[in-house]
């Protein structure tokens, strides 16, 4: 039987956020199965490579219950994120360029000093350098937000755009740090780290584990999105969204009017 066609795929999902316009889901109809839908991703994304983007980190997607439960897929899944991706603190996008621009409120780490594949991360303070505060917004190019497993992991896990907020030393009790997301002064979403599989750290096990399989390796100097510790809210244009973690800080994002 001949597979799917991963780059045909690719090109799809590429137009579809090039052109912030909505696809069908894909995945049933193209016999797309979980490592064809990496393989897709990985097209993907060097799509963007090819056109001068670079490669700045890895996110993760339904590590918490809130943002499982949210989209129907209860599966720890991983993405990549690139320098065009990021905004700068305090900055803003034109919700014009997404299709259905959603946020959510996340723990950035950034990595140091990584294992080789295959070893556990074995000491977090030596793999993860400092924490910060973020802010993912997320898109999924299918209609009404709405895909399967392989769907979404072709979709590079809904990536769209993450603001980083400041760096700083990872706090004692990161494994249970209060988290919430602000829209125009009023909260949003509350939670906790500790909805992140029990401890945000054990993102980075996942991650490491889960990319490894596909033959990537996390790099010094990257970013990495540990996942929404709560559920994401629609982001209207004028919004001003707060991501703050106790302990560490907030990350903010304006959308335009
Ligand atoms: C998939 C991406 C999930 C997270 O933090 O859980 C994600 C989606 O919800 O569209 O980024
Ligand atoms: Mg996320």
């Amino acid at each position: 039987m001949i597979g799917p066609d991963v780059a045909g795929i690719a090109e799809k999902l590429g137009a579809a956020a090039d052109t912030a316009t909505a696809i069908p889901q894909l995945a049933v109809e193209t016999g797309l199965d979980v490592d064809a839908a990496y393989a897709v991703q990985t097209a993907l994304v060097q799509r963007r490579l090819d056109r001068g983007e670079r490669l700045v980190g890895l996110k993760m997607g339904l590590t918490s219950k809130a943002k499982m439960a949210q989209v129907g897929v209860d599966e720890v899944i991983w993405g990549r994120l690139t320098d065009v991706m990021r905004v700068p603190d305090g900055g803003g996008v034109d919700v014009g360029d997404f299709i259905h621009p959603r946020v959510e409120p996340e723990v950035a780490f950034l990595l140091d000093r990584l294992p080789d594949p295959g070893e556990p991360v074995g000491s977090f303070t030596r793999a993860v350098r400092a924490v910060a505060p973020a802010i993912e917004l997320i898109d999924s190019r299918y209609a009404n937000f709405t895909f399967s497993l392989p769907d979404v992991i072709a979709d590079n896990t809904s990536a769209a755009a993450f603001v980083v907020g400041p760096w700083s030393p990872v706090p004692d009790g990161l494994e249970n740090l209060g988290v919430l997301l602000e829209i125009d002064g009023r909260v949003a979403q509350v939670g906790s780290t500790a909805a992140i599989l029990g401890d945000p750290r054990r993102a980075l096990d996942e991650g490491l584990r889960l990319a490894g399989r596909h033959g990537v390796r996390l790099r010094k100097g990257w970013v990495f999105l540990a996942g929404a510790a709560t559920a994401a809210v629609p982001l209207r244009p004028g919004a001003h969204v707060r991501a703050t973690v106790e302990k560490i800080g907030s990350a903010s994002l304006k959308a335009l009017p």
